[in-house]
C-alpha cells in the first residue's frame, strides 16, 4: 500500500464544466414533462447516474412513465448532452487542474478518476488527458452510483491505496457522502451549501495548492 496520498478526481464539475450541460439537457427534458427544474434541485442530480436522475425528476414531478417512454427520455437527454459536449477540447479543462495533476505526478502520487458518467472516457479523450490517470472508473465500471462508495472503493483498489490515504475532489453532495463513507479525505469544490459535509471546501479548484496535500 502506498504511503503518499492518492488523488481521486471527479470529472463533471471538477475537471471540466460539463455539469452545466447536464443541467441544460435535463431542463430540456423537464420542459417536455412540464416540470420546472431549478438549480437547487439540480444539486441533487450531480454525481447521480442518468437513470437515477430521471427517477428523481419523475418523483419530484409526481409522474409515472412506461419503461419505453422512460428509456426514450434517457436517450433524448443523452443525445442533447452529447451535442452540447461535441466541441469541447483541452481549453475546457478548469484552471488549476492540469498544473495540480502534473505536479502530483512529478511527486509520485497516484491519480485516479471516478466519474458516474458513462461518457467519461469520451470527455477525457476530448480534453486529451486520459494519460494523466493511473486508474479510470466510470459509470460503466460500477453497479451503483454515488452516494454509494463502490466507485471510490474500486479506484482505491486499482491504485493499491488504503481508503484513508485517498483524497477525493468532488463538486457533488452525493460524491462527498460516498467518500466520507470510506473515511477518505473529501474536498468539496463549489459554492453549494450541501458541500459543507466535506472535510474542506474550496469555491474554485484554482484556490487549491498542491503543497497543502503533500503531508495530509
Ligand atoms: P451520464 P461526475 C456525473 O458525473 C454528473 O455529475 C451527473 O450530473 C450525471 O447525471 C452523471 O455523471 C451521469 O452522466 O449521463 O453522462 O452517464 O460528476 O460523477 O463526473
Ligand atoms: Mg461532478
Amino acid at each position: 500500500m502506498k504511503k503518499i496520498p492518492t488523488f481521486i478526481f471527479d470529472l463533471d464539475g471538477v475537471i471540466t464544466n460539463t455539469e452545466n450541460y447536464h443541467f441544460q439537457a435535463w431542463k430540456d427534458i423537464c420542459e417536455i414533462l412540464k416540470f420546472d427544474l431549478n438549480s437547487e434541485l439540480n444539486e441533487e442530480l450531480k454525481g447521480v447516474s442518468r437513470d437515477k436522475c430521471l427517477k428523481k425528476i419523475l418523483d419530484w414531478a409526481g409522474l409515472d412513465l412506461s419503461i419505453k417512454r422512460f428509456n426514450e427520455l434517457l436517450d433524448k437527454k443523452n443525445n442533447i448532452y452529447l451535442d452540447k459536449i461535441s466541441k469541447i477540447n483541452s481549453s475546457n479543462i478548469i484552471n488549476g487542474v492540469s498544473d495540480f495533476i502534473i505536479n502530483a505526478k512529478k511527486h509520485n502520487h497516484s491519480i485516479a478518476l471516478y466519474s458516474t458518467s458513462k461518457n467519461a472516457n469520451l470527455i477525457l479523450n476530448k480534453l486529451n488527458i486520459s494519460s494523466y490517470f493511473d486508474a479510470i472508473v466510470d459509470g460503466n465500471s460500477i453497479k451503483i452510483s454515488k452516494p454509494d462508495p463502490e466507485g471510490f472503493e474500486l479506484a482505491a483498489k486499482l491504485t493499491q491505496s488504503a481508503h484513508e490515504n485517498c483524497v477525493v475532489f468532488e463538486d457533488s453532495e452525493a460524491g462527498i457522502i460516498a467518500g466520507n463513507k470510506l473515511k477518505m479525505m473529501t474536498i468539496g469544490i463549489g459554492k453549494s451549501k450541501k458541500l459543507s459535509i466535506a472535510n474542506k471546501v474550496y469555491k474554485e479548484f484554482n484556490e487549491i495548492k498542491f503543497q497543502d496535500f503533500q503531508r495530509c
